[in-house]
């Protein structure tokens, strides 16, 4: 096999004083965080839409990045050239999943049947790469938002034959999830949305989506699949409303429905940010809800109202984000760097940047957060902020349910005003996150 990436080397640690690009600076694979291994905490996975299709095309130009890898594209000889050039751009990153939707995959043609065979051709394909290499499959998705006859979305859409055919693509999707082993299937709800009340029947569309999703998950087990459903949430883009708008309406919607137990979130940075949330947010949201499955790891741009899919590189939401997941106990999914380089950044080198970028950022993060968390004051101050439910009579009787308002009334009535409820301390807070983020420890 040529290799694709000439010149690029099997990307190492080297530390913080290195000053090669091609190296990690804290991404150091085999040390030992918290009792684990980096490359435990942080199962990272490769985006094949952004890795390898994406080339930096937008609306107001053509594409700067050459993503041929010297085939035809559109044809099933640059199917196979981009499973190569995966794997081995994997290997070189010591990354160790993937993930994928099917049209990502193979071309797809005006024909299904077509279509579904260029994707059991590139799945042995890539099966092979798999157990030559050991890279796993994170997770899989249809697309059901690119074709313009998903222009109404694809559960959501007012047309039976278009919801027939996302069926029949979410059928096909789960059989090569199953057949790679991923460990997960996605719904990022595309085009489930709508733009104008005027048309839309929200109740019959979300119960439509509910629908698709229960197929989704009597076929999916029937063919073995243990793994977790997920659902992507996003508040907008491409529709300017989106149902699944947050962690909280996605949850809401799971159990409205009956799909939480097979079902979790895979919670994306920018999409969090879109929503007007933070990161940290969504997945402390997700996991006290025991919904924390899979995280797209990137960030947005806090000057753009889009979905800017950047590598992530801000150490600060990193270390919050990596604090909830530790804190959560890991995910059982994993990151995916569903992240793209910057229209200008076109070469083969940038594309290994930003995946190191991503990973020691993540690195850096799952070492400050740990050291957060080691240091205990943040946890103590939560401890001490909440004592007098625990310390006192009255809060005890509260938190087991042994009172009612009019007990509580006469208690009020005995206290006169309580006193303030203590400081927040916020400023205090943040220095100590400060102090553990940039002081010499
Ligand atoms: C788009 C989504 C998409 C999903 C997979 O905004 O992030 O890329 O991750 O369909
Ligand atoms: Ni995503
Ligand atoms: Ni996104």
């Amino acid at each position: 096999m040529a290799e694709i990436f000439k010149g690029i080397p099997a990307i190492k640690y080297e530390g913080p004083e290195s000053k090669n690009p091609l190296a990690f600076k804290f991404y150091d694979a085999d040390k030992v965080v918290m009792g684990k291994k980096m490359s435990e905490h942080l199962p990272f996975a490769m985006a094949w839409w952004h890795n390898l299709c994406a080339n930096g095309t937008d609306m107001f130009g053509r594409g700067t990045a050459d993503k041929s890898f010297g085939q035809v594209p559109g044809t099933m000889e640059q199917a196979r050239a981009k499973v190569d050039a995966g794997f081995e751009f994997m290997q070189k990153l010591g990354i160790r999943y993937f993930c994928w939707h099917d049209v990502d995959l193979v071309p797809e043609a005006d024909d299904i049947k077509v279509t579904n065979a260029r994707l059991d051709e590139i799945s042995d394909y890539m099966l092979e790469k798999m157990k030559q290499t050991g890279i796993k499959c994170l997770w899989g998705t249809a697309n059901m938002f690119g074709n313009p006859r998903f222009m109404n979305g694809a559960g959501s859409s007012n047309s039976a034959d278009v919801f027939a055919f996302a069926a029949a693509q979410v059928k096909k999707a789960l059989d090569i999830t199953v057949k790679l082993g991923g460990r997960g299937y996605v719904f990022w709800g595309g085009r489930e949305g709508y733009e104008t009340l005027l048309n839309t029947d929200v109740k019959f569309e979300q119960e439509n989506i509910a629908r698709l999703m229960h197929m989704a998950v009597d076929y999916g087990r029937s063919i073995g699949f243990k793994g977790d459903f997920y659902i992507e949430p996003k508040p907008k883009e491409p529709m300017k409303h989106q149902y699944d708008f947050d962690a909280a309406t996605a949850i809401g919607f799971l159990r409205q429905y009956g799909l939480d137990k097979d079902f979790k979130l895979n919670i994306e940075a920018n999409h969090a940010t879109l929503a007007g949330h933070t990161f940290e947010h969504d997945l402390r949201i997700s996991a006290i809800n025991g919904m924390l499955g899979s995280i797209d790891a990137n960030q947005g741009d806090a000057h753009l109202g889009w979905d800017t899919d950047e590598f992530p590189f801000d150490v600060y939401t990193a270390t919050m984000a990596m604090y909830e997941i530790l804190k959560a106990g890991g995910l059982t999914g994993g990151f995916n760097f569903d992240a793209k380089n910057r229209r200008p950044s076109y070469t083969y080198e940038d594309m290994f940047a930003g995946y190191i970028l991503g990973m020691d950022t993540f690195a850096l993060g799952l070492v400050k957060a740990a050291a957060l968390i080691e240091d205990g004051r943040l946890d103590k101050n939560i401890e001490e902020r909440y004592a007098s439910y625990r310390n006192s009579e009255i809060g005890k009787k509260i938190l087991s349910g042994k009172t009612d308002l009019a007990e509580l009334a006469a208690y009020a009535d005995k206290l006169g005003a309580p006193a303030l409820p203590g400081s927040g301390k916020q400023e205090v807070l943040q220095n100590i996150v400060n102090g553990v983020l940039y002081g010499k420890q």
